[in-house]
């Protein structure tokens, strides 16, 4: 017969093997985020560019699990991106709203933060870029500032180090290191995993000088957009591949046949760390193409259609080694038997324009800026080979992972679980749209006026507003005008459209708690 003592003694042996079981099965968490990277350079979204640059492994994410078509972020710029996907709130509310001269509020509840508190391992590689350093990470390593792409430094808590090697296969070794060597294996573990490229000025690693030399991109229909129903917002902003794409920063020109100089029209070339001997093979490789371009001297639109191809070359190339290295993650994955377990998410700080309306760059919310790649899989509850035009937004992020966690959300995250639409299709009361709200202004060489908006499925509402209190209203009907060229406000017929999407800007500013300047609250 058992006595009292050692019956006690059993059950808390059970509880402590149940809780250690539960504790196992929590999932590991992998965030990739890429810096700049647009869907349209994504094979898995079906889009022409991505057709002649495929990312077979970035699209294995999605053929295991589930591709996402509406998701946005709802500020278009990188610090700001970043912040609302650990904050899991808009930009007003995590403080974060700019990229310059800003620093983010650390001692705010973050995913990482918590999920550290709840038992898990937690490192992030990369880029961090929001002016603090990390908390909530067991392990870290970021890149100094936007990073660089050949022997970049690495900023860690103990030292800053120029690390040899090629940043993009640098973070995914360091990531790899972590899960399989470093981390404490006794518990799950979520790991950020950001990379540099494919941001500017697009340095490819070696083994990609030539990947897309004979390439030719599809020429978006609107390289050469005129802008004629946009309002003045649309019109002062300045990073047009045309005008404000540079030939020797950007674009890696030479002066002359034959020349190795690189053209300094404005910013001086970029050679990211390079060694003297990396530089002299990077310059090499550009010199049958720049010799060419130099025998012919192309001017007009024909010298633009030329700095697109050139340009996307390079975006596309800086892409194929992310491409590469999510491969070798995945690959690690499966052979350590971790893949079962493992959410795996991949996504992007923002949207970015590949051409389309003439520009470059993002910040704006028309589409190709707003709209993030996002993709995640996670074989034991998402089915392999879905999609979902569900509206979610990065300020989801942080509560997603929560939930796959089995962790509740803080209250004063303004993002929501979208868990059941990865598992079970998107509900009926899903969400129907998005607020967005651009800030910073005059503060680097992209002008792009402040602005505030509602995205729906059909309809987009956008007012921008100048710091002499003038507003200039855009709408966009989606379904008709996917492309964005045809501003249809106050024309007839948009009345009432446009009364629901004022309404609706009201009160997204008053659910997330966010103060409308006076100018737009006027006009609501
Ligand atoms: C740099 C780039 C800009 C880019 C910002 C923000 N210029 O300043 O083109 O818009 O980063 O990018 S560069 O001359 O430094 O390349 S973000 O990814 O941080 O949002
Ligand atoms: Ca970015």
């Amino acid at each position: 017969m058992k006595t009292k003592q050692s019956l006690f003694v059993l059950n808390a042996l059970a509880l402590t093997i149940v809780g250690a079981n539960a504790q196992q099965q929590k999932p590991n968490i992998i965030y990739i985020m890429s810096d700049d990277h647009a869907v349209q350079a994504i094979s898995a979204y079906g889009h022409p560019v991505g057709k002649v640059a495929p990312t077979p492994n970035i699209d294995r994410i999605a053929n295991d699990g589930i591709l996402f078509n509406g998701s946005y972020c709802g500020n278009s710029i990188s610090g700001p991106s970043r912040a609302a996907v650990i904050t899991g709130k808009h930009s007003h509310a995590n403080g974060f709203k700019e990229n310059n001269g800003v620093q983010f509020n650390s001692k705010q509840i973050t995913l990482p933060k918590i999920l550290q508190q709840n038992g898990y391992a937690t490192a992030m590689i990369g880029k961090w870029h929001l002016g603090s350093k990390p908390t909530g990470f067991d392990h870290w390593m970021m890149l100094n500032d936007q990073g660089e792409y050949y022997n970049p430094q690495f900023i860690t808590p103990n030292d800053t180090t120029v690390h040899k090697g090629y940043a993009t296969d640098l973070i995914t070794d360091y990531s790899i290191d972590w899960i399989e060597q470093q981390r404490n294996a006794e518990k799950p573990f979520f790991i950020m995993v950001h990379h540099k490229a494919p941001h500017r000025s697009w340095l490819p690693a070696p083994r990609h000088y030539y990947t897309f030399e004979n390439t030719e991109f599809p020429i978006p229909e609107t390289l050469f957009d005129d802008y004629s129903t946009r309002t003045r917002a649309a019109q002062e902003q300045m990073m047009t591949i045309d005008k404000h794409m540079f030939l020797g920063y950007d674009l890696k020109l030479a002066d002359t046949v034959g020349s190795k100089n690189w053209i300094n029209d404005g910013i001086a070339p970029n050679f990211s760390n390079m060694t003297p001997d990396e530089k002299i093979a990077y310059q090499a490789a550009y010199q049958r193409t720049n010799d060419e371009f130099n025998k012919n001297k192309p001017t007009g639109k024909e010298l633009v259609k030329w700095k697109y191809q050139r340009y996307m070359r390079d975006y596309c190339a800086t892409i194929a080694a992310v491409d590469d290295n999510i491969g070798r993650l995945l690959d690690y994955l499966e052979k350590a038997g971790l893949d079962e377990n493992t959410v795996v998410i991949y996504s992007s700080d923002q949207g970015f324009y590949l051409g389309e309306h003439g520009w470059y760059d993002k910040r704006f919310m028309y589409e190709e800026s707003m709209r993030m790649p996002l993709m995640m899989k996670f074989p034991k509850s998402i089915k392999p080979r879905q999609q979902t035009n569900a509206l979610v937004q990065n300020i989801d992020y942080a509560p997603t992972i929560l939930d796959f966690c089995g962790i509740e959300k803080p209250k004063e995250m303004h993002g929501v679980s979208f868990k059941q639409v990865a598992e079970n299709g998107k509900p009926k009361t899903w969400r129907k749209s998005l607020y967005y709200r651009y800030y910073e202004y005059r503060k680097w060489i992209h002008y792009v006026m402040p602005h505030i908006g509602v995205k729906q499925e059909r309809y987009k509402l956008i007012a921008f507003h100048s710091p002499e209190n003038e507003v200039y209203w855009e709408l966009y009907d989606l379904k008709k005008d996917p492309q964005e060229i045809n501003n249809i406000f106050g024309k007839k017929g948009t009345a009432k459209i446009t009364a629901n999407l004022k309404s609706e800007m009201k009160s997204l500013a008053e659910m997330y708690n966010d103060t409308l300047p006076e100018c737009v609250a006027k006009q609501l």
